[in-house]
């Protein structure tokens, strides 16, 4: 009975290992980092058209080192959108792990300019970084993807 047990246990933990191994050799097809080099632009437009939305950071983007981006906002027509609320969220999709720190835009620069503080990338690899951007009363989804270097 005991040993049945333990040989079950093991089954289970070698089958989760397997599992694992999987996720980070990128063997789900939907998990894959897109192709085309558009994806990586640092301007990009939100989900339903309405914001056209561009970063700016250190270059290259640091990796193991807290830094700040600029984000600049605007409508389709360049016109700056000045009273953005805006929620960030950075994930590495390949390895089903998030950011170590909890980015925030902490100051309104103006002009459609916006401070986000406490970036940090804890290795290299395929990131997004998505932004919820809430302004004229509706909300939407800005896309980044960057490809850093360890
Ligand atoms: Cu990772």
């Amino acid at each position: 009975m005991q040993r049945t047990m333990q040989r079950r246990s093991l089954l289970v933990s070698s089958a989760m290992l397997a599992l694992g191994v999987a996720a980070g050799c990128n063997a789900d097809a939907r998990v894959r980092p897109p192709q085309d080099t558009a994806e990586y632009a640092t301007e990009r437009s939100s989900s339903a058209g309405s914001f056209r939305v561009t970063y700016s950071t250190d270059a290259p983007v640091p990796v193991g080192r807290l830094h700040a981006w600029t984000l600049h906002i605007a409508q389709i027509d360049g016109t700056p959108v000045t009273d953005a609320t805006i929620a960030v969220d950075g994930d590495m999709p390949e390895h089903r792990h998030g950011l170590p720190t909890r980015p925030r835009v902490t100051r309104n620069l103006g002009n459609g300019d916006y401070l986000l503080e406490g970036v940090k990338f804890q290795m290299g690899g395929w990131w997004v970084m998505d932004f919820d951007i809430t302004a004229g009363g509706h909300t939407e989804r800005v896309r980044f993807n960057l490809q850093l270097k360890k």
